[in-house]
């Protein structure tokens, strides 16, 4: 039994107003690819199906197109609900859906969803288990003793009753931790201030495999049976060295299954490019990649440049992102305590912000527009208490 591990698809998404779904519906296009590759005989997507609780309807489109193309092939698609999603939503004809074989778990029934797949010899167990929180799981267990996410989900898996004698795989989407040491989030990810929704890697000891979702850099997580597929795409500039991958898993039996990454790329990288305007104007001095990428640009010309955007754009039609280097990239200038910024007169306090941000000292001339514009505003050379 080998299977295909992805997660945080966040269809519908848009970057800087940038929508990102024909990227999405490629790498899916991906994911089919390599199902038909190497024979993979189901597909698990743990959560974060959508970007929005209400997604776009194109974003409905592109899932309703993949979840088609593998019922046509036969291939089983398991899939749960991620803190992005609407539970109720994503169960709509969830019954249905079961009889061509989509499994979805959306909304928390009180005990992950089992589905049993596998030729005879060759069966495993997945469990479904959508997002929880604390509250969802109290509904069910009035009397468990649910304070955390971890209590939560620690009281649903200890309720799972496993065969012993076929593999199991636990399908979830949550904040893991190990001992207390959270994962290398990529960045797109939302996530609680404080960690307090963490739950502990111990719990997914007795599975062979857990197919993780919410975190979007993938990893694995004290060991490589249990890991974050990551992100279908890039979904920020810190992800922008990442290489997503989709995760093949072949199961042996109740042993340790066989892991493989299988690369995915969107037709348009997500790159950040650096330099004077003048040179990144001519691509052939940017190593690497496609003018077509959607990029972040940081310009590190000292002096002010005219039009940078509409000019970069000439070359790179998808710049998302424009930033100037020169704006306090000089340190951090000196530190004034309060009272000797009190002793000093505006012109001086401003001469030292400007001197910090550019690089460069006032010029007379200057010096004398900024103590004009002073004057203006205060309306006497003795200003500048305000
Ligand atoms: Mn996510």
């Amino acid at each position: 039994m080998k299977f295909i591990h992805i997660a945080d698809l966040h269809l519908g998404k848009s970057m800087f107003d940038y929508p990102l779904l024909d990227d999405q519906k490629a790498v899916l296009e991906q994911v089919l690819g390599y199902v038909r590759q190497y024979g993979a005989d189901a597909v698990v997507a743990a959560g974060d199906l959508y970007d929005k609780p209400v997604p776009p309807a194109g974003a409905v489109t592109v899932l309703d197109g993949f979840m088609t193309a593998l019922s046509e092939m036969g291939v089983p698609l398991l899939m749960v609900s991620g803190n992005h999603d609407s539970p109720e939503r994503l169960d709509f004809g969830a019954a249905l859906l079961a009889g061509k074989g989509v499994y979805l778990a959306g909304a928390f029934t009180g005990a992950p969803r089992k589905v049993t797949l596998g030729a005879a010899g060759d069966e495993a167990d997945f469990y479904l288990l959508p997002f929880i929180r604390p509250g969802d799981v109290r509904r069910f267990y009035p009397d468990g003793e649910v304070r955390s996410y971890d209590d939560a989900v620690r009281l649903v898996l200890r309720r799972v009753e496993l065969s012993g004698t076929r593999p199991s795989v636990l399908v979830a989407h949550q904040f893991v931790t190990a001992g207390g040491s959270a994962p290398d989030a990529g960045g797109s990810e939302l996530l609680s201030i404080g960690g307090t929704d963490n739950v502990d890697v111990s719990n997914f000891l007795p599975f062979q495999y857990t197919a993780l979702g919410h975190i979007h850099r993938p990893q694995r997580l004290t060991r490589d049976a249990v890991r974050y597929a990551g992100s279908l795409m890039k979904y920020s500039f810190g992800e922008s060295h990442d290489q997503k991958s989709a995760v093949l898993v072949t199961l042996r039996g109740m042993e340790e299954p066989d892991i493989a990454l299988l690369p995915l790329s969107a037709p348009h990288d997500l790159r950040e490019l650096r330099g004077p305007l003048e040179a990144l104007l001519s691509p052939e001095n940017v190593a690497g990649g496609s003018p077509e990428d959607y990029l972040h640009i940081t310009l590190t010309d000292a002096e002010p440049v005219a039009d940078p955007m509409r000019r970069l754009r000439e070359v790179y039609p998808n710049i998302m992102r424009l930033d100037f280097a020169s704006a306090g990239s000089y340190g951090p200038g000196e530190e004034l305590s309060a009272e000797e910024a009190g002793s000093r007169s505006p012109e001086e306090l401003f001469a030292g912000f400007y001197e910090q941000m550019q690089g460069q000292k006032l010029t007379p001339q200057e010096a004398l527009a900024v103590r004009m514009a002073m004057d203006d505003v205060w309306g006497s050379p003795e200003g500048g208490k305000v």
